[in-house]
């Protein structure tokens, strides 16, 4: 099937230039980074106010760019939110993006547009780091990971891809570098499966004495890998297992790398984290560093990370063409499944702000993220109130290279590069969030629609912001969500339940 994006405008004149000047052209186009962190809530980083962690680079990437106040990932887990952002439709239009396992087939489908696309027809290099989670091959369950693994990420406009399938705590638990398993030993084979132990196969629950590195809290009970039991089984490829206290070197080297060799061609690198995810596993040098334990020093990790990608940029002289964004997922949690202290160590650190709930959570805590973008040579520094949602990267990002998007691409992403690059706040008129019920906010104003869901979860402590009841709340002022005030103002309900509806029947 025909991809759907239609070509680019700006570079249909380019090309018809003689080579030396279309090369010309093309250099000035900013470089375009995309940092993803994981599960890092709105108080989680020390330019959101954060007092106990400090992320000094992060703070150094705030300090010359624009920090959003009011943004939101399309959705409170993983799967769903990284789907939005890279298609620009909202997850909850299909019923397949729920959090997928590690041998998931390829949600995004090679035939749809994706962000990458819009660049890699535009001109620019582009690449995924990383956290992947948006599944591989054809077809669930049937990828045969020895082997060229295909579908894959070569197929939706990443030119170059080294990834972990999923998450961290899911097998298999090796990096994927251009569809191929890193270090795989033919002789001895990976097998996964996610619906039986392999025979012979020692998991979690069945020889919890192998639980030398990290024990689960809840779940994560199946194949032992380093010491730490894990989502699925896994049989196989021990040359090639993932050393967790690495992940982060690994992929910033990787990342690094990416950058040095385009460092005279505009390139777009999609960098997505595994910190601060479980298993929180950092490497030694940060290890005790944050005094909040493994997730704190995850945190530390990240912000060496992002220092890195920093660093380079300076070097090669691309700092101040180079846009950087950098957010994160979904909200925090501080329980997701391994006993490592995040609970006990604590303190007074509140990872979800202001905000109440967190990760999996209708509350705001769940999609509010944080957000910042720079760009030395264009966007002047400051703080942005407006309203804004990941989804709208895609539409922002194409006018910015002046792609031509065919009508039925991204179909939830709207424009907002003047609000992006700081020139006025005219963000969104609403924004819809999704964590099993959908949500609607205009900024002011934030209504949760009725649902029979769980309103607690025991295993992660959160609050899921579900309710029978329609929930209003006035978000600018109410930012704990402490006040329902549907009974008083049904007029609203009324109209936010509407606009969400039409939503929803759109297309
Ligand atoms: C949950 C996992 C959690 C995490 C989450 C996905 C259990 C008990 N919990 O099911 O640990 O992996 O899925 O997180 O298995 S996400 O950030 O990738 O969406
Ligand atoms: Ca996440």
């Amino acid at each position: 099937m025909k991809k759907r994006v239609l070509g680019m405008l700006g570079v249909g004149t380019a090309l018809a230039l003689p080579s030396t000047e279309a090369a010309a052209q093309t250099s000035q186009r900013p470089n375009v980074i995309f940092i993803l962190a994981d599960d890092v809530g709105y108080g989680d980083l020390s330019c959101y106010g954060e007092k106990t962690v400090k992320t000094p680079n992060v703070e150094a990437l705030a300090s010359r760019g624009i920090r959003f106040t009011d943004a939101h990932a399309v959705a409170a887990t993983s799967t769903p939110s990284r789907y939005s952002i890279l298609t620009g439709e909202y997850a909850w239009r299909r019923p397949d993006t729920g959090v997928a396992p590690g041998d998931a087939g390829m949600i995004i489908k090679p035939e749809q547009a994706t962000l990458a696309d819009i660049f890699k027809n535009a001109g620019y290099k582009t690449a995924a780091v990383g956290k992947w989670h948006l599944g591989l091959g054809n077809e669930t369950g049937k990828q045969d990971w020895n082997n060229l693994i295909t579908p894959g990420l070569a197929d939706i406009g990443f030119d170059y891809s080294y990834i972990m399938a999923a998450t961290g705590d899911r097998v298999p638990c090796v990096f994927v570098e251009n569809q191929r398993v890193v270090n795989l030993d033919p002789n001895d084979p990976i097998q996964v499966s996610y619906s039986a132990p392999f025979a012979g196969e020692p998991t979690g629950k069945t020889h919890p004495e192998l639980l030398t590195v990290q024990r689960p809290s809840h779940g994560h009970d199946q194949a032992v890998v380093n010491g730490i039991s894990r989502i699925g089984y896994m049989k196989g490829g021990r040359s090639a297992l993932w050393n967790d206290q690495y992940i982060a070197d690994s992929i910033t080297a990787k990342a690094v790398k990416f950058i040095e060799e385009n460092s005279n061609h505009p390139f777009f690198l999609y960098f997505a984290t595994n910190d601060i995810h479980v298993p929180r596993v950092p490497h030694p040098r940060f290890v005790g560093k944050s005094g909040m334990g493994p997730r704190g020093d995850a945190i530390l990790e990240f912000d060496w990370s992002v220092g890195e990608l920093m660093k380079t940029l300076d070097k090669l002289g691309l700092t101040e063409n180079t846009i950087v964004v950098l957010t994160s997922d979904n909200g925090p949690v501080v329980d997701d499944g391994y006993q490592d202290q995040a609970v006990e160590l604590l303190g007074k650190h509140r990872p979800w702000g202001p905000f109440r709930g967190g990760k999996y959570s209708n509350f705001e805590a769940g999609t509010r993220i944080p957000f910042l973008i720079s760009w030395p040579d264009k966007v002047k520094k400051g703080v942005s109130n407006a309203l804004i949602s990941q989804v709208d990267l895609f539409a922002s990002f194409a006018n910015l290279l002046d792609a031509k998007v065919d009508g039925n691409a991204a179909p939830d992403s709207k424009n907002l590069l003047p609000v992006l690059l700081g020139k006025n706040e005219n963000g969104r008129e609403y924004v819809i969030e999704q964590a099993g019920a959908l949500s609607i906010t205009t900024g002011e104003w934030k209504y949760i629609e009725p649902s029979n869901r769980n309103t607690y979860d025991k295993y992660t402590n959160t609050e899921l912001g579900n309710s029978k009841e329609p929930q209003l709340y006035k978000i600018k002022k109410d930012r704990a969500e402490k006040t329902n005030l549907a009974a008083q103002h049904p007029d609203k309900v009324e109209t936010l339940g509407k606009l969400l509806n039409a939503e929803k029947v759109k297309r």
